[in-house]
């Protein structure tokens, strides 16, 4: 269990961020508890796994991938202990080779869309919408990228580091200058928490405000999201929760202020009516389509599992 304590801490403490690498962390952890685990019967790693999905489950609530990747890997129907270990461990392999191939597919589908001198605009540090910029720049298009610094966490500088990896250009502004720039952007390129069934996307807090810049100035707003990032709970009508997260990443002294109440939504919602394309590994949909990516992708029975 110890593993799956640490690997919850480095989820809740954003030592492991993203939506994609959360999800591999939670499948990566089952996977080697199933493996070390020492039980005596079926029924006892039966309740050891469910017991260690549910701590995993509670550490971030927003993204859906984590609930995705932990029902995937929990879908073990088998009659004996070993069988049941085995079933976990391939299950959670699965989800982990899937979803790095996702990652790869988008950016080959997404950087058709991306010509040469194209400027993009990303906001706070996505490896889907990293993606389809890597491949951009592979194909020899010569690209700029304009990231975000996105407060209050900061993964602006993840995202630029990344791009000097890469040897991409890049120039970073504060989330508020994002309306003195758009002009200059050819592209948005955001990645994903959740996909609801409607098409609309909730991401890092601010894309919302950038997508209605990006309305604004007739700038195409993508998004690039693994399938696994679309919720079949939505389709059951549940309300996507936002995470809120402690108000001393905003205000370190904020007890200072007697009447001082600091809020820190982490995600907010961009309606399907400001996205005009969602990038994902089986192709570039509209918004609208969310719901058959939902039904035919991840299947219905995955809104009555444990997620
Ligand atoms: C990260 C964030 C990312 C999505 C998609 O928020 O909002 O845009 O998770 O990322 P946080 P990816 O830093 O709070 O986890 O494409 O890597 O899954």
């Amino acid at each position: 269990m110890d593993q799956i304590e640490e690997t919850s801490r480095k989820i809740r403490d954003m030592e492991i961020r993203g939506a994609g690498r959360i999800a591999r962390a939670a499948a990566a952890a089952l996977m080697e508890l199933a493996l070390s685990l020492e039980v005596a019967d079926k029924a006892q790693f039966d309740m050891e796994m469910g017991r260690a999905a549910d701590t995993l489950l509670k550490t971030r609530p927003t993204a859906i991938s984590l609930s995705n990747a932990i029902s995937m890997t929990m879908r073990y129907k088998a009659d004996d202990l070993e069988s049941s270990r085995r079933m976990v461990v391939q299950n959670a392999r699965d989800f982990i080779e899937r979803s790095g191939k996702a990652v790869e597919r988008i950016g080959e589908i997404g950087s058709k869309r991306i010509r040469n001198a194209d400027v993009i605009l990303t906001h706070c540090n996505s490896m889907a919408a990293l993606s389809i910029i890597k491949s951009a720049h592979m194909e020899g298009k010569d690209i700029k990228v304009i990231a975000t610094e996105s407060r209050p966490r900061r993964q602006g500088i993840l995202t630029i580091g990344m791009l000097d990896e890469m040897g991409v250009s890049a120039e970073m502004i504060v989330d508020s200058a994002v309306r003195s720039i758009i002009n200059e952007v050819d592209y948005v390129i955001v990645g994903a928490d959740v996909i609801t069934a409607n098409g609309s996307l909730v991401n890092k807090v601010g894309t919302s405000q950038i997508a209605l810049c990006a309305r604004e100035a007739r700038t195409p707003f993508l998004v690039a999201a693994e399938t696994y990032k679309f919720s079949p709970r939505t389709i059951m009508g549940e309300m996507v929760q936002i995470e809120e997260r402690s108000p001393e990443e905003v205000l370190v002294d904020h007890t200072r202020y007697r009447n001082l109440k600091v809020r820190n939504p982490a995600f907010d919602v961009t309606p399907h009516r400001y996205i005009d394309l969602i990038i994902t590994e089986v192709g570039a949909i509209p918004p609208e389509m969310s719901y058959l990516i939902i039904k035919e992708t991840l299947g219905w029975e995955l809104s009555g599992d444990r997620t």
